[in-house]
């Protein structure tokens, strides 16, 4: 087990007062990560104490803190997963081989990019939503709020550490471009698509974090496979982390979804919107929108990168160990290609099409949680299914990019795309809907009309406690 230094400046499970070099670096990222913070963070709470957990073990029992604290003084810190002795790597041409406790020369660079990408996507989403406290439902949703955002600042923290402890000068000249870059800014932008659209209301980013959260976590247990072992191990405690921002995102859309139904059931034509709520086709709306955003994260159906990281040992599958078969050699995966104006089956070589196995891996985790929400309508006496749209509807990465598909798959044309995307994403009209609503709620036990109370409150608290104090 790695001991636990709590009291440094930079709390850690690595051993940092033993590297003096690396210390001096990290230390030194320190102040501007804290200034960028200030600037791009949630926007007019940075001075109130706020109800957080903060990581202090990786132990799985009593690994989190919970207490107030002001955002900026939040024990930022670098933690890995125990290392399993004499880990190898499950995949692959380099099945078998030990894991990299150092960068082989060779896999530097693609290292040192998947590295930099997901850091990258950390800082993004802090700025994306960082206006969102105007307008909380709750104190409860606000704090969850701020503790998503506070555990993506520490999964930034997270890649710095691998960048500055393992590639030098580029590594940390890396970290600096993390700290520039901006959410949604012309010149220096965000690396990822979805990284750059505002989430300024709340139905936003409760499907941002159940859909792109999600990602995350996919994308993280593909990592968590990497033969270079101190990524895995940092992957896989921000895993620990990420469960409760899905959570955040399951939770908040079933409770809206439950409002919803109570409001139908009030409303003599069962119209959700005349009593202040939000219409379920509305919300199916939002959730086609983040889904399909999220797809995209994913990257090219056909992917040679994926391939190669497949083959190096340098990305796996979501538990490579469920699968019967490692090597991904001598196998295919059947999907339908464009082709000649429509869509043709073909087999792509399994080890190309990694991206999508992954991709699949997270459609049936979705799944999960719509079913989750279609229980709540089903409950209510209602009849109506939210659902997922097809894989290849409103794609903007990879073979489907810019065609014209509907939410069943169906290629149409662009004159038949134009008159029916209206029903299928979220309109102008839809989007100053929910603007309407998005009015804050700050008194403890209180809550906005359009959303359910969570049933519980955070670590054994209720409900009513004041998770923010503004005062
Ligand atoms: N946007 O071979 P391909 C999270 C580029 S979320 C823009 O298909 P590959 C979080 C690609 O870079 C998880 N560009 O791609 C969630 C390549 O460029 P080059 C974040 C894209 O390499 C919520 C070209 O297109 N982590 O943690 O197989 C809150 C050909 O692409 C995109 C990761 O993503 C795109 N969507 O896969 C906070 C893991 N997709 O080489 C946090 C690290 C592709 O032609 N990243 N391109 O210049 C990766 O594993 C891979 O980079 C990707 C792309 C899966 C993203
Ligand atoms: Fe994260
Ligand atoms: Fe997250």
């Amino acid at each position: 087990m790695s001991s636990v230094d709590l009291n440094a400046k930079i709390p850690n499970n690595v051993g940092l007062a033993d590297d003096k070099k690396l210390l001096r670096a990290l230390e030194a990222w320190q102040p501007n990560y804290i200034d960028w913070w200030k600037q791009m963070g949630p926007e007019g709470f940075q001075e109130k104490d706020v109800w957080l957990r903060t990581a202090i073990s990786v132990d799985a029992d009593g690994w989190a803190h919970f207490d107030y604290v002001k955002m900026p003084d939040y024990r930022w810190g670098i933690f890995l997963a125990d290392a399993q002795p004499e880990r190898t790597i499950g995949y692959g041409d380099a099945m078998g081989q030990a894991a990299w406790q150092q960068v082989p020369g060779e896999h530097r660079n693609t290292l040192r990019r998947l590295i930099v990408t997901q850091g990258d996507t950390e800082p993004a989403s802090v700025e994306q939503q960082r206006r969102l406290g105007d307008t909380a439902p709750s104190l409860y949703d606000l704090r969850n709020l701020f503790q998503v955002n506070v555990e993506e600042g520490r999964h930034l923290w997270a890649m710095v550490y691998l960048l500055h402890s393992h590639f030098g000068r580029d590594g940390r000249e890396e970290a600096e471009e993390l700290l520039q870059r901006r959410s949604g800014n012309a010149d220096k932008p965000r690396i990822l698509g979805a990284f750059n659209a505002p989430i300024d209301n709340w139905l936003d980013f409760f499907m941002f974090t159940m859909f792109t959260d999600r990602d995350g976590k996919y994308q993280l247990l593909a990592l968590a496979e990497s033969g270079f072992d101190p990524l895995s191990r940092t992957t896989r405690f921000m895993l620990t982390e990420e469960a409760h921002h899905m959570f955040v995102g399951e939770s908040g859309v079933e409770r809206i979804v439950q409002r919803t139904c109570e409001l139908m059931k009030q409303d003599p034509n069962e119209d959700a919107r005349a009593q202040g709520g939000i219409p379920l086709d509305m919300i199916q709306r939002y959730l086609s929108l983040w889904f399909a955003l999220s797809l995209d994260l994913f990257g090219g159906e056909i992917s040679s990168n994926a391939a190669s990281y497949f083959a190096a040992g340098i990305k796996g599958r979501a538990n490579e160990d469920k699968y019967a078969e490692h090597t991904g050699l001598d196998q295919v995966y059947r999907m339908a290609v464009p082709k000649d104006g429509g869509l043709s089956q073909d087999e792509v070589p399994l080890r190309n099409a990694m991206n999508e196995v992954l991709r699949d891996a997270y459609v049936e985790d979705c799944e999960r949680g719509i079913e989750r929400w279609n229980k709540r309508i089903a409950e209510a006496g209602i009849g109506y299914r939210l659902r997922l749209p097809a894989k290849t509807f409103y794609r903007h990465i990879g073979l489907y990019a810019g065609m014209p598909f509907d939410m069943d798959g169906r290629l149409l044309s662009a004159e038949d795309w134009e008159k029916g995307k209206g029903a299928w994403l979220p309109t102008a009209a839809d989007r100053e809907y929910v603007a309407t609503l998005q009015q804050p709620v700050y008194e403890p036990g209180k809550i906005a009309n359009w959303i359910g109370r969570p049933p519980r409150g955070i670590k054994g608290l209720p409900f009513e406690y004041e998770y923010v104090r503004l005062v």
